[in-house]
């Protein structure tokens, strides 16, 4: 009866701490769907998903930055009215880094339908928070949109995002938006899977301070 009592007690405690304007990192969960109906379509959709995959990825069936560099600007062609200089070396090298969750310093295919997946929800929501049609995000845009991916930030990370990737009119073109979101959507999920009993507050040494910040 004790234990009936303390576990109902505990888990009042954890729905009661939840706070629904957290950071929404993880997607929803899939639709409900009767048994056997769908599936075969999901599987197709997986089973082409996969094909794509491989042949991007090549004999090692991993992605490098340089194949994803390929990849996304190859993509880009086909979408005019989101405004880009292409994405660089340097920020795919920086995607691969933050989402090598294995540490192999390529993309594996989870780790790449996770990014995918993003991008292609990040993308509805660049072209529908672009207010003025300007194919770029502004600094008055940048809020909305940014909170329409699951991130309602302060003000002060919002001027600290724009100073870090947009440019001197206060513009976020599409690469550096993907760019910046793939960085904030992993640093949310390592703070969480180091933060385990919830408290808002990490406790990191220099060695562990430097594996999240230099491969990121
Ligand atoms: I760069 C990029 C832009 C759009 C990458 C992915 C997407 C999403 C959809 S799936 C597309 O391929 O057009
Ligand atoms: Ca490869
Ligand atoms: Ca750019
Ligand atoms: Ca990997
Ligand atoms: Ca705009």
């Amino acid at each position: 009866m004790f234990f009936a009592r303390s576990l109902i007690k505990g888990i009042i405690d954890v729905v009661s701490d939840f706070d629904p304007s957290q950071f929404k990192t993880s997607d929803p969960p899939p639709p409900r769907r009767p048994l056997n109906f769908g599936d075969s379509h999901e599987n197709e959709e997986e089973n082409k998903f996969r094909r794509v995959f491989k042949q991007l990825a090549g004999e090692d069936m991993e992605v490098s930055p340089n194949e994803l560099m390929n990849i996304l600007n190859k993509v880009l062609g086909n979408h005019e009215n989101l405004k880009t200089d292409g994405f660089s070396i340097e920020s795919c090298r920086s995607m691969v880094a933050v989402m090598d969750s294995d540490s192999t310093g390529k993309l594996g295919f989870h780790e790449f339908k996770y990014m995918w997946n993003n991008i292609k929800k990040w993308q509805a929501i660049y072209l529908k928070y672009d207010a003025d049609g300007s194919g770029t995000i502004g600094f008055d845009e940048l809020p909305n949109a940014f909170q329409a991916a699951g991130f309602p930030l302060n003000d002060q990370l919002y001027k600290l995002i724009i100073r870090r990737y947009s440019d001197e009119h206060g513009s976020m073109d599409f690469d550096n938006f993907v760019g910046c979101l793939v960085r904030l959507d992993a640093m949310c999920r390592a703070f969480k899977t180091l933060d385990k009993d919830n408290s808002g507050s990490i406790d990191l040494d220099i060695k562990e301070w430097l594996q999240l910040t230099m491969y990121s």
